[in-house]
């Protein structure tokens, strides 16, 4: 049976003609065109960048590989008794294009177990660092620490082939992948639980590792972490994670340097840091009110947080305009593991009365929960309480994604980004140049 890295070399070649004759026929066909509203927006909706793992429909939400939610649960291989889709069937899924069997899956397991070892100069570095420096912080400078490790980085400098340079970087993304639940399950066990640490179980599979080495033992919580870190792995190639990656990663940068960034970038209150906000918001809002609210309280209390200049975090998207299927991937798990908990019931709350609340605001294009306002009454609920760790799941999660993306964006040779920036003088100019030019016609 091929391994995946066989399997990957074989789809390289095939890609890279598709991609070199899509050029050459079609390379000056415009597929968009930038206002000036999106120059100064955001360069919201402006069509610049391949990705090729993952596309977001506005209404219907992620296909992953042309897989929507409910399908890769019915069809990514699961753990032996588990009903949720193991990640390392979604990564071999995002890498390939294709869905992988039980024993392709069994491989990247193993294969994620032997390389999973942290260094013990990492340790060095982690505890100069103080137990109240943000998790994501942590986490950020544990991967950059990691990067004098990285294979691409000394094969660049021995002078390696352009068309080789996937080959390390295939093997920088495996070692990263398979070190990330240790170093975030380090991470918390420091931070929260006195620096006592829980040794990996090799008989368990990387997600269900991660939530053994947090020292949530629940195999309800196991299930949890596969479906949390299969369905925050990706989400198309604009957003701030995934386009800092690829940013980074087209100067040449090493999947190190790449995904530190990314994650600073995740670590932003508009980004995946929204996901311990909205419980931040849940439990001042419980206290404040006195436990579950009645509709009315909730309803007083989203225009307080409205009028205070404030989001309501988890709620909106710069893409998506419905309910965000991974929000109701979440929910699904709820009802099914814990309908009655109240976190959980203020959630739902939340849902009937935010949107249109948000539609009355008239601001927020999308009124519609997204990811972030799910995943943590989950993850409390299984007693990870301390909400500033939970961006580091999503973290975990996202580096799937992201660094499936850099290894193809090297296979595929995509160059160094640079587009153009304009100054206020110019776009000024600009449209005093058109205006006379539409006078004169
Ligand atoms: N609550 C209040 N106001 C909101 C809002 C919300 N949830 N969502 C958007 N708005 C406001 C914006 O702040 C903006 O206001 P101004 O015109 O005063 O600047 C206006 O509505 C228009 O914004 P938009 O075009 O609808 O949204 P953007 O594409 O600019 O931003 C997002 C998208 C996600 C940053 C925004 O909806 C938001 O801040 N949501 C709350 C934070 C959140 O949940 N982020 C997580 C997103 C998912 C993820 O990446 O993890």
């Amino acid at each position: 049976m091929a391994t995946l890295k066989e399997k990957f070399a074989q789809k390289i070649g095939p890609m890279r003609e598709r991609v070199q004759r899509i050029l050459k026929d079609y390379g000056d066909l415009k597929i968009s065109e930038v206002t000036v509203a999106q120059a100064y927006g955001g360069m919201r909706g402006v069509k610049c960048m391949v990705w090729e793992t993952s596309e977001l429909d506005p209404f219907e939400g992620i296909r992953f590989r042309g897989f929507t939610i409910p399908e890769l649960r019915e069809k990514l291989p699961k753990a032996p008794g588990g009903e949720e889709p193991l990640p390392e069937g979604i990564f071999y899924l995002l890498l390939t294009g294709e869905l992988p069997t039980d024993d392709d899956v069994k491989m990247i397991t193993e294969e994620w177990q032997k390389r999973s070892a942290l260094p013990d100069y990492l340790f060095g570095i982690m505890k100069a660092v103080p137990k109240e420096t943000h998790p994501m912080t942590q986490f950020s400078l544990a991967i950059l620490a990691l990067q004098k490790e990285s294979i691409f980085a000394e094969r660049y400098r021995a002078g390696m082939h352009k068309l080789e340079y996937w080959d390390p970087m295939f093997e920088d993304v495996m070692n990263l992948l398979a070190k990330l639940p240790l170093i975030a399950a380090y991470i918390y066990r420091r931070t929260y639980k006195d620096d006592v640490h829980i040794p990996p179980d090799p008989s368990l599979d990387w997600a269900g590792n991660f939530a053994h080495m947090l020292g949530v033992e629940d195999p309800a919580f196991k299930e949890l972490m596969r479906l949390y870190l299969v369905i925050h792995s990706d989400h198309e190639g604009g957003n701030v994670s995934a386009h800092t990656c690829h940013l980074v990663g087209s100067a040449l940068s090493d999947a190190y340097y790449c995904l530190s960034a990314a994650i600073n970038g995740l670590a932003g209150p508009l980004h995946g840091l929204a996901n311990q906000e909205v419980l931040r918001w849940i439990m001042d809002l419980m206290k404040d009110l006195g436990g579950i609210p009645t509709k009315e309280q909730l309803e007083k209390y989203i225009w307080d947080t409205l009028n205070a200049g404030k989001v309501v975090p988890g709620y909106g998207h710069a893409v998506l305009r419905k309910t965000d299927p991974r929000y109701l991937a979440q929910r699904e798990f709820a009802l099914k593991y814990l309908p009655d908990d109240p976190i959980f019931k203020v959630v739902s709350l939340v849902y009937e009365v935010a949107p249109d609340i948000l539609m009355k605001h008239g601001k927020a294009k999308n009124p519609w929960p997204n990811v972030d306002a799910h995943s943590g009454c989950l993850l409390y609920h299984y007693g990870i309480t301390e909400y500033d760790f939970y961006t580091v799941f999503f973290g975990v999660s996202r580096a799937i994604g992201v660094l499936s993306q850099l290894i193809w964006s090297r296979a595929l040779g995509f160059p160094i980004e640079r587009p153009k920036s304009v100054t206020t003088d110019w776009i000024e100019k600009t449209i005093e140049t058109i205006k006379t030019q539409q006078a004169a016609q």
